[in-house]
């Protein structure tokens, strides 16, 4: 039997990147995110490209009787995973603290920390009793580092890191690894959503440096989830060589 891998956001970006290469491994994949459409095209794509078992489901991770009701109705072997990548996350808005949206700033917090809460805290339980697993967080340069207007979103990302420091602490007794895997700069749909659609806005953030693409990280994922069970990655910050910190670049100017 394949070993499974429960990919968050896995429609677009890193988490879509990462699924094609845990089924390239050999993994069998539940994949979650909202836009179910996505996630049953990509599903099609993967099962004929790899032979794995796919299994999707649409899921708001900000909606804790949605996590809660989806999990429970998923057929028991669907709920042995091996390694859970909490990746699904987004930033809205790019403002001063003192111009905020509130509704941007709940909906950063809900989806990259309560959402990442909800689920690890129906997944591992399961890791607990199999005496097993492996929980991979997507943090971010913004975790460890502030930037201006990045506020909320860096403090999103902060927690990430604490979380998944305290999670190893807690789920040390039952040999389940815990890794926080942070980027800088993927260009992926992130910026497009920062900025609420205006593709042109997301370009410039990508303008001038060559940025990860998201099969860096997905790669760097697959790097820590597959060390011999006697190692465990606990972080992993991952950079364009174009990027020294969140506001540092070597950005070539193109007319
Ligand atoms: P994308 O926007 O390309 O992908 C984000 C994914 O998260 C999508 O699949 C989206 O699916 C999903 N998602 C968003 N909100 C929810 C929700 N409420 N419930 C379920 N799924 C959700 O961005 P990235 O691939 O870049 O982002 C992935 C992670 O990487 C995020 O946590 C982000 O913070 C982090 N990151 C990104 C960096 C970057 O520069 N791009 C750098 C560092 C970290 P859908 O809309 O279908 O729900
Ligand atoms: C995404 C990268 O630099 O916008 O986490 O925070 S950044």
């Amino acid at each position: 039997m394949n070993k499974k891998v429960f990919i968050t956001g896995a429609s677009s970006g890193i988490g879509l990147a990462c699924a094609d290469v845990f089924a390239r491994e050999g993994y069998d994949l539940l994949l979650a995110s909202r836009r179910i459409d996505k996630l049953h095209a990509i599903a099609t794509d993967i099962q004929v490209q790899y032979g794995v078992q796919v299994q999707v489901i649409g899921l708001d991770v900000q909606d804790k009787q949605m996590v809660s009701k989806v999990w429970d109705e998923l057929p028991e072997s669907w709920r042995e995973i091996d390694i859970l990548i909490n990746n699904a996350g987004l930033s809205q808005g790019l403002e001063p603290i003192q111009d905020g949206d509130t509704d941007d700033w709940d909906r950063m917090i809900d989806t990259n920390v309560k959402g990442l809460l909800y689920v690890t805290r129906k997944v591992a339980p399961h890791m607990q009793a199999r005496n097993g697993g492996h929980i991979i967080n997507i943090g971010s340069i913004a975790g460890k580092e502030v930037y201006p207007n990045g506020n909320v979103y860096c403090a999103s990302k902060h927690a990430v890191d604490a979380l998944s420091k305290a999670m190893r602490i807690d789920l040390l007794p039952y040999n389940v690894k815990v890794t926080c895997v942070a980027p800088g700069a993927v260009e992926t749909e992130f910026s497009i959503v920062r900025f609420k659609g205006n593709v042109d806005k997301a370009k410039q953030v990508y303008t001038g440096f060559e940025p990860l693409y998201a099969i860096d990280v997905a790669e760097a994922i697959w790097f820590a989830a597959s060390r011999p069970a006697h190692v465990n990655v606990n972080d992993l910050l991952l950079m364009p060589t174009a990027q020294a910190n969140s506001t540092t670049f070597s950005k070539k100017i193109t007319t």
